[in-house]
């Protein structure tokens, strides 16, 4: 096991790894920006290393700053959390390189499923479904329009080193298609540094749906189940829920073991998400792989009992999993609400000082959050205030105490997103498990 691990991250997430590190007795080394100089992951960490100003740019993202801090520290592991250097394999590969573990995935699986049309192509060969779609397009483009065409619209336009739905763009007809790969294309250049897109056939009404993962490195893997994800907005999640209202347990099983095998094949290790489309009658269709924790990883937990930052951490360092699918199973149903400082209409970001922090308590009520009573939101970084989580022996006592845990939440200062999370858990549609990716375009009509 590891001597000590260094978190490349801040924030909740910081402090969820704290967690794990504390329960399984591993000492803990902080970084921060000096803008955090007050964190709550800097007070728990066993040690703290400042590593750079306020921007993500020269801190958290600063590469060499992180492994300096490493170094000095004597640290043999690094956790990146999500975001900033979690799916870099760059990063990855520069952890190994100086002795230190990175708890995730190797560099090379990293660098295949951050390219999505070699993601695709990995997945097909395994045999997972694929939605209909060409391969990387090139400027000028000429080839496009009878592809499209061959496709069928819908299409919609994807940059190959996106994800989470940048660089995306859906295409209704052929006279919009020049214009959407060149701003598609444009938008991934300034985003990505790479220019690459690809078209693939758009299935309008979606359900986003998404497999966790645990692989250990004598290539042992299992399935956790599903996160259903379709209450999004602008491919920024709101809530998220395991398992999901749409799901059987045939058809969990189904995608869970051609999850499992397609993991197998490329090789996977630790822990990773993959994500599907499923429309209507069913089909389901891989759309990518997150080769990192997730903000939404605790509604597995709290349905599977397993603590996935202990696994990644075990897995890093070698151990076996230990045990197989037939030991895992799922009691009950989990939502999470993400509680971000934005305006519920706008979604405009809202930064500033939580006068007033009041968590939720209570039986059933789980708060992953670093902020406390006078904490500041800071525009520097994104603006998410806590994750309330929520479990219930089934979907609707889950409910039931989101909505009691939202009604006792209290955060003055800021404006936030408990109002819309308010309104979705009143919805007739939510409560009845009929939502899909355009569950909001009803409220907000404007957004996709
Ligand atoms: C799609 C899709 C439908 N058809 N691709 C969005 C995030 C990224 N991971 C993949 N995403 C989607 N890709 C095809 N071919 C639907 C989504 C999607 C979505 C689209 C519009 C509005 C909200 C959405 C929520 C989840 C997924």
């Amino acid at each position: 096991m590891f001597r000590k691990i260094l978190i490349a991250n801040r924030g909740e997430i910081a402090l969820r790894i704290i967690c794990a590190c504390k329960e399984l007795g591993i000492p803990t080394v902080a970084v921060y920006s000096q803008a955090d100089q007050n964190a709550l992951h800097v007070r728990f960490a066993d040690e703290a290393v400042c590593i750079g100003p306020p921007p993500s740019s020269e801190s958290y993202l600063n590469i060499p700053a992180v492994i300096s801090a490493a170094e000095v520290t004597n640290t043999d592991a690094i956790h990146p959390g999500y975001g900033f250097l979690a799916e870099s394999a760059y990063f990855a590969e520069v952890c190994e390189a100086c002795g230190i573990a990175f708890i995730g995935p190797s560099p090379e699986v990293i660098r295949m499923m951050g390219d999505k049309d070699e993601a695709r192509k990995a997945m097909q060969e395994a045999g997972v479904p694929i939605v209909p779609g060409t391969g990387k397009l090139k400027s000028p483009f000429s080839s496009a329009a009878s592809l499209a065409a061959e496709i069928g619209y819908p299409v919609i336009v994807k940059a190959a080193a996106g994800g989470g739905g940048k660089g995306m763009r859906i295409v209704r007809a052929p006279e919009e298609l020049a214009d959407s790969l060149e701003i598609a294309q444009n938008e991934a250049l300034s985003a990505f540094g790479s220019g690459d897109v690809y078209i693939e056939k758009y299935l309008p009404v979606a359900r986003h749906i998404e497999f966790q993962l645990l692989a250990d490195h004598q290539g042992n893997v299992v399935h956790l189940g599903e996160r259903e994800c379709s209450i999004q907005r602008r491919y920024q999640k709101l809530i998220e829920e395991s398992p999901s209202p749409y799901m059987t347990s045939e058809l969990r099983n189904t995608i869970g073991q051609l999850a499992v095998r397609a993991a197998r094949s490329v090789n996977y290790t630790n822990a990773g998400t993959m994500e599907f489309v499923v429309d209507d009658q069913g089909h389901y269709y891989f759309m990518e792989m997150n080769t990192r924790i997730q903000v939404e990883h605790p509604v597995t937990e709290m349905v599977t009992g397993i603590d996935l930052i202990k696994e990644q951490i075990r897995l890093a360092a070698r151990e076996g999993l230990g045990y197989s699918q037939k030991d895992i199973s799922f009691r009950g149903n989990a939502l999470e609400c993400r509680i971000n400082a934005e305006c519920p209409e706008t979604f405009y970001p809202s930064p500033g000082k939580l006068n007033t922090f009041h968590p939720p308590v209570g039986i059933g009520v789980r708060v992953d959050s670093a902020a406390y009573n006078e904490y500041v939101i800071t525009p520097h970084y994104d603006s998410m205030i806590a994750k309330i989580i929520t479990w219930g022996k089934n979907r609707k006592e889950s409910i039931d105490r989101m909505k009691r845990a939202l009604d006792m939440t209290v955060v003055e200062g800021v404006r936030t997103t408990i109002p819309l999370h308010q309104r979705i858990l009143n919805d007739e549609d939510f409560q009845a498990g009929r939502i899909s990716t355009r569950f909001l375009e009803r409220w907000f009509p404007n957004s996709k």
